[in-house]
């Protein structure tokens, strides 16, 4: 049933000719059919929906999109992203990429576009270090694992994206894994229909770096870890579990709509000042 789904939503949704790039067990296909399906099931039109996405493994995931799609520099998503719904308010645009692009050079980016409450899609692909470089750690990976820069384990905390982003002002803001497929369809529906800054941060893995070096060489040894670690509903956070499920919402005015407004009346004003200039015009 699954297979003859992807089958379709390839059909459908993806540039049959572009190959991924991803490594065999690599949880980001997982969040890019998710991703797909969320969108299909949404009735959301291929016109209507932009792609953009930054620089790493998880930044090719709308390459192969068959959409209006932009990949751009690192950590820069958000800043292109910003410029098409500023421009084009009409759009859903929708930002697939990396924790690390995401949150490590694109994280001033990241607080300010949640400050914004600017109506964009924000889904992150976390898998706790930088994949395509070779599996350094990064703001997201976890104390204790090992990394290629951290051969003993790293010494950090994590940064925790959701806490962050809504205190930075996000109306949406979720969290789910790969493992948990229906839940992540779920949620980045509820994130596109929120009309604001929404972030869904997905769990993903990097069997080739970081599951190798932690005991999680398959593919479906990192599932089963999220199986372990993720708690529906709960609000606790500590260094072995985590919650997944809405974990924010709120209201904000969004950033596209006051801009509009204000370009309305600036209109106004203009017209009313030609109109006055040219009635005190000598005859
Ligand atoms: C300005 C700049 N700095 C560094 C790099 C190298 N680089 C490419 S991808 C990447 C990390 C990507 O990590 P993440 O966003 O977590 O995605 P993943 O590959 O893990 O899916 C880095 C550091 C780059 N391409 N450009």
């Amino acid at each position: 049933m699954r297979y003859v789904e992807t089958d379709q939503l390839l059909q459908d949704f993806m540039r049959p000719k572009l190959p991924h790039i991803w490594c065999p067990g690599c949880a980001h296909g997982i969040i890019t059919k998710a991703v797909l399906k969320a969108v299909r099931d949404l009735g959301l039109e291929r016109q209507e929906t932009v792609f953009v996405s930054g620089i790493g493994c998880a930044s090719r995931s709308n390459v192969i999109m068959d959409f209006g799609t932009m990949h751009t520099t690192h950590g820069r998503a958000l800043a292109f992203a910003t410029g098409i719904k500023a421009a084009r308010p009409d759009l859903n645009v929708i930002v697939v990429t990396g924790d690390g692009d995401a949150a490590a050079i694109g994280g001033n980016h990241l607080i300010h576009a949640a400050r914004r409450n600017i109506d964009i899609t924000l889904i992150v692909f976390q898998n706790g270090i930088y994949g395509m470089t070779g599996g350094q750690y990064g703001p997201t990976t976890r104390r204790g694992d090992i990394t290629s820069t951290s051969p003993t384990g790293h010494l950090e905390r994590p940064f925790d994206l959701a806490s962050l982003v809504t205190g930075a002002g996000a109306t949406f803001v979720g969290r789910s894994t790969a493992y948990h497929f229906d839940l992540t369809v779920h949620l980045v529906q509820k994130a596109i229909q929120n009309p604001g800054f929404s972030l869904l941060e997905v769990v993903s893995s990097c069997p080739t770096y970081a599951g190798r070096l932690n005991g999680r060489e398959q593919g479906f040894d990192s599932l089963k870890w999220m199986e372990r670690h993720a708690e529906f509903g709960s609000t606790a956070t500590d260094e072995d579990h985590f919650p997944i499920g809405i974990l924010h919402q709120g209201t904000a005015p969004e950033w596209t709509a006051v801009y509009h407004t204000l370009q309305v009346q600036a209109q106004e004003a203009a017209l009313a000042e030609a109109r006055t200039a040219s009635t005190a015009l000598p005859t």
